[in-house]
């Protein structure tokens, strides 16, 4: 060994010395990571310089803990903080590939009945260099057990130990500071995960999230009811006259809520090789009785499909971290739509080819008032009837008819797809259309899934015609969210046809469609700006159903006087006038505006507080449970004994709905079974296809 090597070796020997050496490649790691797998929006030196310094406090009080301990067992508790700050690395590092966000402990909790999603996705997600981050802890462990660097037995005086704890903790503080002075707020209004990484690093993020859950249980503890009256107060300016040209319009009809997986508004009337994407979907679009509308955006967080269905039944939002469903839909009260309109003689249904237990669904549905719930227990499966999370749509659609038909008109039902959902593989014989050419992966094979789901829903609105139920229902469709995620910004601007996406075109990428179907309904495409919040209010406007007493942050899409500002999850927004995307904003035409008249100013500001407003009355309902102090008018509180989702429970039910009354669909068919008229040409079904 050289003379120089061997100092190293020497110098290491020496406790502080490994203590720094760990330090320091703990924040060289986290730097590096940072910069190289995350996409912070860094937007200026301090946020650069932030980024850098962060890792250093809680790397050296982390590491500092050991320091306080003797011998081995120092050397120990060094290695295991080592592991344990990879092993949170590492994950942070494949959830945001794909989810822009970080780990929470919301989404860990959650994980039981989230698993199957993340699990299938995480091999196609990792990427070789991801477990470079495990390098230093491979190394340096092996270092210690083939004693190259041994273990140094000598005690580290307590007052150097708590000098350095000292010093983490200032420079704690200084980050704190330096942060709050760059970003205002930080701490009090978090809405987005990246901006406290960016900030104050990855680890103080897991700490701080943790501390958050443990305040969500006692939250509650101590909510009451007087907590509701900023929510009461807000409400009532944000309520709108209803439109008269619209409302009750739809009074006594059945009504579908159809959900397009990962479906985006950019796929209406795209083209793949002179290809239409989706045909059906299209021309259910422009139909003139179709009310379309094309500033409609989804407004999701990390629950995504479960924030876009709490949004659209609750008008209520996600949550900051985490999924309503998942951590509030089991214990607290709602006011949902299945609900309301189970009071108003409605029989409701919800219907998904997955397991009961996705999203935490099986026991929110009650919560929200459904009658049934149609999963994966009512479908027939066999082994290529499945793909991704459930039940391949064509073949799921066609098997809900036996169900759908059976139940009392009028009736609530949500139909849920899933074969257009990331990462988007669909068998060679049900591709019918070519991918696009990106280059990317996870996005060429969008098109044809999206494709699938198009036929799937061209064969159930066929289906639907040939039954009758056309005539009689309003058909509501719209995707839940995005399906390309903005981590693929080259491949985006591809399909969009530009050299480069701005962060306002990304904003502009999160439309999705919203459609209400009805003959007779006045249809056209309506340019209001709004979301999924909105959703609720609408539809119970239409239905004609008084709904000025309910909580709802949303409003009626089709009322002339609404607020036109849609808040994203993230605290960011967009309107007719300005948008607010990260730290920049935008005229609607997309120009960034550096500087702001003090006109635009106010309106900036205005439009942020209402944004901020509305989301954190959303979190304090949720959080709180603040339904729980509060019941409509004509609202019979909902009691979830009262359901039951196991298949020998729902069929006795349907059964006992047939001999009640003669409103189902098949006892207008003179007992005859219509699952006959729905055709399909799913090709796993063509032995059976006579
Ligand atoms: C699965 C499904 C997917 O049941 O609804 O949820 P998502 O991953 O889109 O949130
Ligand atoms: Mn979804």
């Amino acid at each position: 060994m050289g003379v120089g090597l061997k100092k190293i070796r020497n110098t290491l020997n020496n406790r502080i010395v490994f203590f720094v050496l760990l330090v320091v490649v703990f924040w060289l790691k986290t730097y590096i990571t940072y910069q190289t797998k995350f996409n912070l929006g860094i937007s200026d030196g301090m946020q650069q310089f932030l980024l850098f310094l962060n890792p250093i406090p809680v790397g050296l009080l982390l590491f500092g803990i050991a320091l306080y301990f003797r011998g081995r067992k120092s050397y120990w508790l060094m290695m295991i903080v080592s592991l344990i700050q990879s092993i949170w690395l590492f994950a942070n590092v494949l959830y945001y590939r794909e989810f822009s966000d970080f780990l929470s402990l919301g989404i860990i909790k959650s994980s039981g009945s989230v698993s199957n999603n993340l699990g299938l996705s995480i091999m196609e997600i990792i990427h070789p260099t991801d477990f470079l981050i495990f390098l230093d802890f491979i190394i340096i462990t092996l270092l210690l057990l083939f004693k190259v660097i041994k273990v140094d037995t000598r005690k580290v005086k307590l007052r150097t130990a708590s000098l350095l704890s000292v010093v983490a903790i200032l420079l704690f503080s200084v980050n704190l500071s330096l942060a709050e002075k760059n970003r205002p707020q930080l701490l009090t209004r978090t809405f987005d995960n990246n901006y406290i990484v960016k900030y104050l690093g990855i680890n103080f993020y897991a700490g701080y999230n943790a501390y958050q859950t443990y305040k969500e249980s006692s939250t509650r503890a101590n909510a009451s009811s007087s907590d509701l009256k900023s929510v009461l107060s807000f409400i009532k300016t944000n309520k709108t006259t209803p439109n008269i040209s619209y409302y009750g319009k739809a009074k006594g009809k059945n009504v579908f809520i159809f959900h397009l997986e990962s479906f985006q508004q950019f796929l209406i009337n795209y083209k793949v090789d002179g290809k239409e994407v989706t045909p059906n979907i299209n021309k259910f679009y422009g139909d003139s009785s179709t009310l379309s509308f094309d500033n409609f955006f989804n407004q999701v967080g990390q629950g995504k499909t479960s924030d876009a269905e709490t949004m659209l039944e609750n008008s209520l939002f996600g949550l900051p971290s985490g999924s309503v469903m998942t951590s509030y839909g089991t214990s607290n009260t709602f006011h949902a739509m299945p609900a309301i309109l189970d009071q108003q003689g409605y029989s409701t249904a919800a219907m998904h080819g997955d397991v009961g237990s996705f999203w935490n669904r099986d026991n929110t549905y009650k919560s929200w008032g459904y009658q049934y719930f149609f999963n994966d227990n009512y479908f027939k499966e066999k082994t290529n009837y499945s793909v991704g999370y459930g039940l391949k749509d064509k073949i799921f659609l066609k098997q809900s008819v036996q169900y759908l038909e059976q139940l009392p008109q009028p009736f609530y039902a949500k139909v849920i797809t899933v074969t257009n959902h990331y990462p988007y593989e669909l068998d060679k014989m049900n591709q019918t259309i070519a991918k696009t050419n990106t280059g990317d992966q996870t996005v060429d094979g969008y098109v044809q899934t999206a494709h699938y789901l198009d036929q799937a829903f061209g064969e159930f609105i066929s289906y639907l015609k040939k039954a009758g139920l056309y005539d009689n229902s309003m058909i509501v469709a719209y995707g839940d969210h995005y399906g390309i995620s903005n981590n693929h910004k080259k491949a985006i601007s591809q399909l969009l046809g530009k050299k480069s996406v701005t962060s306002y075109d990304l904003a502009m990428f999160q439309k999705v469609p919203f459609m209400i179907h009805m003959p007779g309904l006045k249809g056209g495409v309506n340019h209001t700006y709004g979301g999924e919040i909105d959703v609720m209010p609408t539809l119970l406007d239409l239905l004609g159903i008084k709904n000025d007493d309910t909580i709802q942050l949303g409003n009626d899409l089709l009322a002339a006087n609404r607020n036109q500002t849609v808040a994203f999850r993230d605290g960011d927004f967009v309107s007719p006038t300005l948008s607010k995307v990260g730290s920049k904003v935008y005229d609607n035409t997309g120009k960034e505006l550096s500087n702001l008249t003090s006109v635009q100013k106010k309106e900036v500001t205005e439009q942020q507080n209402r944004t901020d407003k509305v989301l954190s009355l959303s979190d304090k309902i949720v959080t709180g449970d603040l339904l729980r102090f509060y019941t409509p008018a004509n609202f019979k509180k909902v009691n979830k004994a009262d359901y039951s989702y196991k298949y020998s429970d729902g069929m006795k039910r349907l059964k006992e709905a047939q001999e009640d009354n003669k409103k189902s669909l098949i006892q207008q068919h003179g007992g005859k079974s219509t699952t006959d008229l729905f055709s399909t040409d799913a090709p796993e079904l063509k032995s059976e296809n006579k």
